[in-house]
């Protein structure tokens, strides 16, 4: 995910590699879509060399779309569209000034984009369209791509998906949600934040009874092998806006996970809000 890994390296002197690296093993399969509903769309999204193509765009309404993202790398592909004056060009520079931690940037992003999360090659889910009109699909990963636009129609009534289990964003500082939740089912995934600001979902897998004072602790302290407590089993979702909501389909070992979101604050230079509080042990299984 762009911001995700923007993120990370915008953070002088804090380590994020320990939990988040690319080698981490994602254990995620990719459930059958096959009994989705015919009323339901299916956007496909494959991340190529060169951005991200797009099967399904055609004939699109605002509501919920399921989504099947293909392709390589570990990165989420990002769902937004811009609010109104609000130009891609703007956008692409901002996203570049997101790199380079420019609080002016990160305010403008946070205010100008309305995101409505992704998931990673591999992986399903669902996101929903709020209104008619042109929205956008991008890769992540730190390579600022041209994104690819598509059309959204008139507003179609759609079935919210069962879910079983939910990681809700709140005006903080901590997480709300599900402590609990089944290894393998659909996770829903929620902004409710009140001011403006992106925020996404990390979860990494890690030993039984490992506390978050020891996973603060790692993320604070110079860059190293990864702690022998990360273990093998992670899910990552795209940024999402406040008022909006994503499932993911995930298929995971069970144990414990710590959730995080390394999203930058740019009141207080850049700090990822996982050391802000958006830290928390869920048990899977
Ligand atoms: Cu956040």
């Amino acid at each position: 995910m762009r911001f995700n890994l923007l993120a990370r390296t915008a953070i002088a002197g804090v380590c994020m590699t320990a939990l988040v690296a690319p080698t981490s093993t994602s254990a995620a399969s990719v459930p059958s879509v096959a009994h989705a509903r015919a009323a339901t769309h299916t956007i496909t999204a494959t991340v190529t060399k060169h951005g991200v193509s797009l099967k399904g765009v055609k004939g699109l309404h605002a509501g919920r779309a399921k989504i099947v993202v293909k392709g390589k790398g570990h990165d989420t592909v990002t769902f937004a569209s811009l609010k109104k004056g609000y130009a891609m060009s703007r956008f692409l520079k901002d996203l570049h000034g997101f790199e380079t931690n420019n609080a002016k940037a990160i305010k403008r992003i946070y205010a100008k984009v309305d995101a409505l999360g992704g998931v990673v090659p591999g992986d399903t889910g669902s996101i929903v369209f709020p209104h008619p009109g042109t929205y956008f699909a991008m890769p992540g990963g730190g390579r600022i791509s041209e994104p690819t636009t598509f059309t959204v129609g008139s507003k179609r009534q759609t079935r919210t998906p069962d879910v079983d289990g939910r990681i809700v964003a709140t005006d903080g500082p901590g997480w709300g949600g599900s402590t609990t939740i089944p290894a393998k089912g659909t996770l829903m995934f929620k902004n409710t934040a009140t001011t403006p600001v992106l925020h996404f979902v990390s979860m990494q897998r890690v030993a039984e009874g490992t506390t978050v004072e020891t996973v603060l602790e790692a993320l604070q302290s110079d860059q190293g092998p990864d702690p022998d407590w990360v273990l093998s089993g992670s899910l990552e979702t795209d940024v999402l806006s406040p008022h909006r909501a994503m499932t993911v389909d995930y298929d995971l070992p069970a144990g414990q996970y710590v959730v995080l979101c390394f999203m930058p604050d740019p009141k207080m230079h850049g700090m990822p809000h996982a050391l802000m509080g958006m830290i928390e042990m869920i048990h899977l299984g």
